[in-house]
């Protein structure tokens, strides 16, 4: 899943489907004010992003709904958002299916996968042509709040927020991975993370960030509910 703004729709953001017409991403994804819906196309089992793929299909976003704290505690504080999509939404396939909501908060020590189409590395400014995914493993918030990690940083690490990544560097979310998934895997894929921000890509000891979905659910699900959705 991703989604442009621009009128020439280029690759923007990752995305996650969460029921047929609801996605999850980061807030930060539609941060130009004001936000014009007709900006925005939702591209579902997308694989390759410059050619038509087989299992792809096209979707207005009807609504975009970021939380009403972003920014609040900090420039990356509350980076989520539930867009409602168009019409009837997404028909699920073998190729198209909702993940689900994560049913507990702890995590760490836990290798997910994060996935998307951002830089494959932090200088080489393309996006990647096909999607790509990196398991990562889950940190634990006193290991991610030191002062050698991340915790000289402007952002203090809230526990709303959750790091993943290998403290000597090499593998992690970058730009345009934003809005994406860090999905974990315990009898079915769970939505952990969304990919919200970090210090460079993939550098020693600077994890990526992801907004801690679990922090949200009650928040995703009352927002469901007032678009007239139903969740899993
Ligand atoms: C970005 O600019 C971005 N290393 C997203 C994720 C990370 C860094 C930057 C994580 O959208």
């Amino acid at each position: 899943m991703l989604d442009a703004d621009r009128l020439t729709f280029e690759h923007h953001c990752g995305g996650a489907v969460i029921a047929e017409r609801l996605v999850l991403s980061a807030a930060h994804c539609f941060d130009k004010q004001p936000l014009q819906l007709d900006h925005v196309r939702l591209l579902v089992g997308e694989h390759r992003l410059k050619m038509q793929d087989k299992h792809e299909n096209r979707f207005l976003a009807e609504k975009v709904v970021p939380h009403p704290e972003f920014r609040k505690n900090g420039p990356h504080s509350n980076d989520i958002a539930v867009i409602l999509v168009s019409r009837s939404g997404v028909q699920f396939n073998s190729h198209v299916r909702p993940i689900c909501l994560p049913d507990k908060a702890d995590t760490a020590g836990r290798w997910c996968a994060v996935s998307g189409w951002g830089y494959q590395a932090e200088a080489t400014e393309n996006f990647a042509p096909v999607l790509r995914a990196a398991a990562v493993p889950v940190l634990d918030q006193t290991t991610c709040r030191k002062e050698k990690v991340l915790g000289g940083c402007q952002q203090t690490i809230l526990d709303s927020m959750l790091c993943a990544g290998i403290l000597s560097g090499g593998v992690d979310a970058c730009k345009g991975d934003s809005g994406g998934p860090l999905a974990c895997y315990s009898n079915r894929w769970q939505l952990h993370g969304v990919v919200s921000w970090g210090s460079g890509c993939a550098r020693r000891a600077r994890p990526g960030v992801y907004t801690r979905v679990a922090s949200y659910v009650d928040w995703i699900k009352s927002t469901a509910n007032s678009l007239g959705q139903r969740i899993y």
